[in-house]
């Protein structure tokens, strides 16, 4: 009678049976140690003896189809879980995602591989030299011996009486020529430093060199070089100026003007009504500074030449103060 009634219960109540842990009771509630139909087997023993097999059977039949619809159940309610979950876990991809800020190279880097590009392009290759610098590379081998006037053109910041930390890129020439037979052919960009401070000028700013040294290199190489490098910068339009001036390391030396980008070439606040912009100081290399790295000024000759970074970057952007160039204020680094 009492197998009866549970095979009877049994379905029914696995049917209402909602979730894992439920299903769990009623497996002890019926096939635990002391459960409904394990304590029926153990009832046995009251049994007559003709009747415990057929009752056993019958017993262990429905033990063991209700084990088997447990685990089926349990599978049932493991997969409405996961799909529960899933549902609960559900991303809605139309929404728009959290924008990242991107970073982007600083102005002066960004001017500094324009040039790069240009020169790397004309077959030129990049030399490094030292910011910590020797008096010699920095002066004498390029023709400044000590107390010469010319040293006063850039104002030093010396570290002891024979170093100092460098005033110019051209102090990478000797180190280039002194390791290297002509021909020559290199742009060297670095940090060069000197005792200066306002809107215009910095302590620290950047330069790049340029030298060129062969058989039979002329004023006319360098014209045309200077001449293709600032159009190719600036824009064919400008207008390109050679204007005479004085470097110790140049001979003849002059400096190299383009016409002015805000008026092109009337004259404003910008080019001090000039019409024109100094962008460069150049010339042909100084026999002397031949001579000194080991080079036969009768057989070889060459041109160099040297402009400030942030003056061009100033330009190029109508930035009025070096200064902020330094400050890292992402207001103003943001703009570029
Ligand atoms: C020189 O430094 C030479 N070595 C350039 C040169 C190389 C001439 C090879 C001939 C042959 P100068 O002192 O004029 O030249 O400096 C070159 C440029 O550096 C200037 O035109 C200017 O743009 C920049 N400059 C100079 N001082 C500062 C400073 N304190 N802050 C920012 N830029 C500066």
């Amino acid at each position: 009678m009492e197998l009866k009634k549970i095979a009877r219960d049994v379905w029914a109540e696995l049917e209402e049976i909602g979730d894992l842990a439920a299903l769990e009771k009623f497996r002890v509630k019926y096939l635990g140690k002391k459960g409904a139909i394990t304590s029926l087997l153990r009832s046995m023993g009251n049994m007559a003896k003709e009747e415990r097999p057929i009752f056993g059977k019958a017993v262990n039949d429905l033990s063991k189809q209700v084990e088997e619809r447990i685990l089926l159940r349990e599978a049932e309610l493991k997969e409405k879980a996961r799909l529960f979950q899933l549902k609960k876990e559900t991303l809605d991809v139309t929404l728009p995602g959290r924008k990242a800020i991107l970073g982007h190279r600083h102005p002066i880097k960004q001017v500094m591989e324009e040039i790069e590009t240009i020169f790397l392009n004309m077959g030129y290759t990049i030399a490094e030299g030292f910011e910590v610098e020797d008096d010699y590379h920095n002066f004498e081998a390029l023709n400044i011996p000590k107390d010469h006037p010319s040293r006063d053109m850039q104002d030093t910041f010396w570290i002891d009486t024979d170093v100092l930390i460098r005033t110019h890129t051209s102090s990478v020439q000797s180190r280039v020529m002194e390791k290297q037979n002509p021909p020559v052919r290199i742009i060297a960009p670095g940090r060069v430093y000197r005792c200066d401070d306002d809107v215009t000028h910095s302590p620290m700013f950047h330069q790049v060199e340029g030298l060129v040294i062969d058989q039979g290199i002329t004023f006319g190489d360098l014209k045309w070089t200077l001449t293709i490098f600032l159009k190719t910068l600036f824009g064919e339009e400008r207008e390109v100026r050679f204007r005479p001036s004085y470097f110790p390391f140049t001979e003849p030396s002059c400096e190299v003007d383009v016409s002015c980008f805000a008026c092109g070439g009337v004259g404003c606040r910008l080019c001090k009504h000039t019409g024109w912009i100094e962008i460069l100081g150049s010339g042909l290399v100084h026999p002397n500074v031949l001579r000194n790295v080991g080079y036969n000024p009768m057989e070889v000759s060459g041109f160099a030449f040297g402009l400030g970074i942030e003056r061009i970057a100033m330009l190029r952007y109508g930035i009025d103060d070096i200064r902020l160039f330094f400050e890292s204020d992402m207001r103003f680094l943001r703009q570029f």
